[in-house]
């Protein structure tokens, strides 16, 4: 053991190097598959494809583990070398401290199951801001300390070089130096590129429902007449939802209007049930405030739904006894999930028409989207548009790409 530590201490100064190469790599696969499952548009694209690029994920995160431990381990040389060097040394910490806050956030996300929505949440938040921070600061300094731009005859462009119209005697200066060149221009492409997300991103986390009344005064949807929010929605009962929506579809975002929109129920009932969207406004609604948490670690506190609970409109329609699921149609044609009955049974299982007193908008899901409070928001199938009692069991748009059949919270 003794010897084979010492043996790997000796050449610290080759296997640093590829350290640094491996590092490079897992960086590069992080930063891509992170991105692919961070993006709202990749989502449809990706389709089954979005699980694996998830796994690679997790497994190449988790082997980040090693470079890290072998620095701690083998390269207390390394450091001692870097005394008196504080910039050096600061690099390192930095990106040691990047490494273990991502490995953590992301060891957390992956078990969002067991740790639960607070933890996710938290997770979510310190793994988008590193990355937000972590990845100019690592692409940055990737570029600028590149061998290529140490070389020597690479690092400076002169003026003066002796040529035509200049005196033969003259000394060359140098005007700029290649890498403060190159550093600038690195900077200010992330800065140009990176800039917008983040600032993007900070707002989102920073405010409460702002980027809400956006989506809300941008709704595509053109319905009318307007649903009329009950007291208990406006002003909101739950005091105004905390937290902000990340926009998810598999589709481009559908738009409604009354002469394409309708709700069914039909299956195995005792009266199939269609409504227009004058007819369906006119429905009994009833408010909740509940919590909304998506499996990716994201949640939205204290939401004030007004809608129909299902259950009413499962009673209207007479559910047959052979009947055994409940399949829910979202009106982007694509997207499907199912409750079982006695989860359809659920006092709070909600068809919505508002959120905090406003119609939803089309971003959002709207006119009318399902709400399952007590399970993960893949159940809540955005622009609902039919319920179909079937008699098997049916398996959802994300359970078929490998989520969970079981979307309980906990
Ligand atoms: N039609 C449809 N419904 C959907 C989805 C979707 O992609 N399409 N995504 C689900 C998932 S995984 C989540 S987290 C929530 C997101 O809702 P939001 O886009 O309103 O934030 O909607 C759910 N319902
Ligand atoms: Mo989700």
């Amino acid at each position: 053991m003794q010897n084979w530590l010492s043996y790997l201490r000796k050449g610290h100064g080759k296997k640093l190097a590829s350290l640094h190469a491996w590092n490079g790599w897992i960086v590069v696969i992080l930063t891509l598959t992170g991105l692919l499952l961070f993006g709202g548009y990749w989502r449809g694209v990706l389709g089954e494809g979005r699980v694996w690029i998830r796994w690679i994920h997790i497994v190449v995160g988790i082997a980040s583990l090693l470079p890290v431990v072998y620095y701690l381990l083998l390269a207390g040389k390394h450091w001692k070398q870097l005394k008196g060097k504080t910039m050096q040394r600061a690099n390192v910490l930095i990106v040691l401290g990047l490494l273990a806050g991502w490995l953590l956030s992301g060891l957390l996300l992956w078990q969002f199951r067991a740790v639960g929505p607070a933890w996710s949440n938290a997770s979510l938040l310190v793994h988008d801001l590193l990355t937000w921070i972590g990845l100019p600061y690592i692409i940055y300094h990737s570029i600028t300390r590149t061998k290529w731009l140490k070389e020597p005859h690479r690092r400076t462009v002169k003026t003066g070089e002796p040529g035509e119209g200049v005196h033969p005697a003259a000394k060359p200066q140098a005007v700029y130096t290649r890498r403060a060149f190159i550093r600038t221009a690195v900077g200010a492409g992330l800065l140009i590129t990176l800039g917008p997300s983040f600032l993007r991103f900070l707002g989102n986390t920073l405010s409460t429902g702002a980027s809400e009344e956006e989506l809300v005064s941008a709704d595509a949807n053109r319905l009318t007449p307007a649903p009329k929010p009950l007291p208990a929605s406006l002003p909101p009962e739950g005091g105004g939802s905390r937290g902000t929506f990340r926009v998810y579809t598999v589709t481009p975002i559908p738009s409604f209007n009354n002469s394409n929109w309708s709700f069914t129920v039909d299956g195995l009932v005792d009266r199939k049930l269609y409504w227009n969207w004058e007819q369906f406004v006119q429905l009994g609604r009833k408010v909740q405030v509940s919590d909304f948490h998506c499996v990716t670690g994201w949640s939205v506190y204290s939401n004030t739904w007004e809608g129909i609970p299902l259950k009413e409109l499962l009673k209207q329609a007479g559910v047959k006894s052979q009947a055994k699921t409940v399949k829910l149609y979202s009106g982007d044609g694509v997207y499907t999930d199912s409750l079982t009955l006695a989860q359809a049974d659920m006092d709070d299982v909600m068809v919505a028409v508002l959120h905090d007193g406003k119609p939803i908008p089309n971003e959002l899901g709207g006119p009318v989207r399902l709400v399952v409070p007590k399970m993960y928001a893949y159940k809540s199938v955005k622009w609902l548009n039919r319920i179909e009692l079937i008699a098997g069991d049916y398996t959802g748009y994300w359970e078929e790409r490998g989520y969970s059949k079981d979307a309980w919270l906990t």
